[in-house]
């Protein structure tokens, strides 16, 4: 039986378990990559295992996200990750240099190799033909440390594309078309592998915009086969020896088929507040647009940019929109600027940013109250641009370039219909230069570099072995799709203290309920009841840290995001999922719960065993379901990952 991409690549990697879906299966790890937000947790958590040097082949830490330093504690974090990559061996990518994603890209990505990334839109890579997962900083410490990564085999969908995109479509309107019909929900559990007659008219970066998105669709990663246009690529990027070719085999089987007729495909738009609710252009055609952001790791390339640029053809910004190119690296801005592309957009309004992720998560062009802004990123999740009550529209390059001139959402055929203008079509530089100087690689690093560590820098909270009685208030009931960014938020004012989990833990589910903190403490910890998807966006661990830094022990759901899932299991506390969802309806917050036996039914050789719950408020028992492997279960034994690695050590 022939395999495809995904199976290939797996069983190159395979250190334990069986390919089948479901299994847990251990995979070999050649590259690692963290940005700042996430890195400081996962150098801690290293340093905590007590290990002298990383162990993969390419160790990246990145610092992207909170560049502009407004904090000393930004550049106190940047200070300490520099060192810990120079201590322990990886590359360090200094803050302005670009978002890990795009850097990565261009500098390590290899056809059929693995790499586990801190931060969940990790899987961008696919779009060179490499299985790229993102996950929670303590598994890539562990993973630096030697170990390997243990993940459920996921189902292979082949999505097969059609056609080649027709004028001012592009590769976002692909994921946006996917979201649209599978939404945020229907990846979980699940690879995307992009195959079809399709795929040869997509350009890497294109691939890449597809694949960094799967991330919103909760697929643990998508791929797309490496071949003649991958190759290609690395040429212009001068790494043309990293190619190696990867497709599927004749005859090779998946578990589900999705086909996107190319051709078929129109200028779509996310609209507020969530990735998947999807419409072409056309209906929300007229709403006054106040800011336009091109970038992220989404769409914030040489050729998104150079596309936005095109598109633009010189026509004057609308006076009343802020129209702002954050570029994803200092590389791409660099060759822009040599092309002369940054002045002509200068000349026609537009600003530009340093390389960042920056207003992606609300740092910085933070929009007014009550406007819309139109970005080219992967996420509008309410609040999520650092104002409640936003209205943020996701969508391309183009559609973003016809926006900022006439200053309304407009769909791109019309506005080139209105000023004449050609689709721009995806350009590729003849090659990249620049860089290096921000890049320091870890063979060129000192000898003798000692952690730096300003008053900022916190050290890991451990948690307490598990109890077999579990008792405690509801503290907080939320609703289906509670996000990360929910729980521990973001934005500058919180994120300078992601690596001080005292401080931070201020701030849990400060943005559903900001007493939610101050209960917790007071009540001693007790337990959260969430709806569908609860946990999906981001890798951040520290929306499973700081919650059992506050006490908390069990989160009861309808459903989980994948990685908050594994997060939750790493630092010891119990994911746990109704029997019957209607058994939600069974809990009002502020009831008090009780689980008994718990230890018996977490030490369990069954990866699902049952625990009821008992809803003392209201005499309720309720049915509920732990789903871990058993290796899972040894680490909530432990009191999580950390001090079962070091027990184990
Ligand atoms: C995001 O897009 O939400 C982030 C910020 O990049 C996160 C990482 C983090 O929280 O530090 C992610 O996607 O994992
Ligand atoms: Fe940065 Fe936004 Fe990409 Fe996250 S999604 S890595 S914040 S650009």
């Amino acid at each position: 039986m022939g395999k495809n991409i995904t199976e290939k690549i797996v069983s190159e990697h395979l250190e334990e378990g069986e390919m089948e879906p479901g299994n847990e299966i251990a995979l070999e790890i050649d590259q690692v990559l963290s940005q700042d937000t996430t890195g400081t947790m996962v150098w801690l958590q290293f340093e905590a295992l007590g290990i002298e040097e990383q162990k993969t082949e390419v160790a990246g830490q990145y610092c992207d996200h909170q560049t502009y330093q407004f904090d000393f504690k930004n550049t106190d974090d940047h200070r300490f990750l520099k060192s810990a990559a120079q201590k322990y061996g990886a590359h360090y990518s200094r803050p302005g240099n670009g978002i890990c994603h795009q850097v990565h890209k261009e500098n390590f990505a290899e056809p059929g190799k693995t790499l586990l990334g801190a931060d969940s839109h990790t899987q961008t890579q696919g779009g060179l033909g490499m299985l790229s997962i993102g996950a929670g900083g303590l598994d890539i410490a562990t993973v630096m440390g030697g170990a390997p990564y243990y993940v459920e085999m996921p189902e292979v969908v082949n999505v097969r594309l059609e056609g080649e995109l027709p004028g001012w479509a592009t590769a976002k309107d692909v994921i946006l078309e996917m979201l649209r019909r599978l939404t945020v929900k229907g990846g979980v559990g699940k690879v995307f592998e992009y195959t079809g007659p399709g795929v040869e008219s997509l350009t890497v970066p294109e691939r890449c915009t597809i694949a960094n998105m799967g991330t919103e669709l909760g697929a643990t990663s998508s791929v797309f086969p490496s071949d003649e246009e991958t190759k290609d690529y690395l040429r212009r990027l001068g790494r043309e020896e990293d190619f190696s070719a990867l497709e599927a085999d004749d005859g090779a089987e998946y578990d589900d088929e999705v086909v996107i007729d190319l051709s078929d495909l129109e200028p779509l738009v996310a609209c507020p507040s969530m990735p998947d609710k999807v419409v072409p252009v056309s209906e929300v055609e007229g709403e006054d647009v106040e800011q336009v952001i091109v970038g992220s790791c989404t769409n914030g390339a040489y050729e998104d940019i150079k596309a936005f640029a095109g598109a633009l053809d010189k026509n004057e910004v609308h006076e009343d929109v802020h129209s702002i190119v954050a570029p994803a690296s200092k590389q791409a801005a660099e060759q822009l600027a040599r092309e002369g592309e940054v002045a002509d957009m200068m000349e026609a309004g537009v600003n530009w940013s340093e390389s960042t992720c920056g207003a992606c998560i609300g740092i910085g062009h933070v929009p007014a109250s009550d406007s819309v802004s139109l970005r080219t990123f992967n996420r509008n999740f309410e609040g999520r641009s650092g104002i409640e009550d936003d209205n943020v529209y996701l969508c391309s390059p183009e559609v973003a370039a016809a926006a900022s001139v006439t200053g309304e959402i407009t769909d791109p055929r019309d506005y080139a219909d209105d000023y004449g203008v050609d689709a721009p079509g995806i350009v590729l530089p003849d090659g990249f230069g620049g860089q290096d100087p921000d890049l320091l690689a870890p063979e060129d690093a000192p000898d003798d570099v000692e952690l730096s560590k300003g008053p900022n820098i916190g050290s890991v909270p451990l948690g307490d072995d598990l109890e077999d009685e579990i008792g405690g208030e509801t503290i907080l009931k939320v609703g289906d799709d509670i996000t990360t960014d929910h729980i521990i938020p973001a934005t500058s004012d919180i994120l300078k203290f992601r690596s001080n989990i005292d401080k931070l833990s201020e701030f849990t589910l400060s943005r559903v309920d900001e007493e939610f903190a101050s209960r917790a403490k007071e009540k001693g910890g007790g337990f959260i009841v969430g709806g569908e998807n609860y946990g999906q966006g981001s890798s951040r661990e520290h929306a499973a840290l700081c919650p059992m830094y506050l006490g908390i022990e069990a989160v009861v759901a309808k459903s989980f995001a994948r990685i908050h899932k594994a997060n939750l299991l790493n630092f010891g506390l119990l994911p746990l999922t109704f029997v019957d969802n209607d058994d939600y309806d069974k809990i009002d917050e502020g009831d008090d719960l009780h689980l008994e036996n718990v230890i018996e039914a977490v030490d369990g050789d069954q990866e699902t065993t049952q625990l009821t719950l008992v809803n003392e408020t209201k005499d309720e028992e309720i049915p509920v379901k732990l789903d871990a492997s058993l290796r899972e279960r040894e680490y909530v034994l432990a009191g999580g990952k950390l001090p079962h690695t070091r027990q184990n050590a």
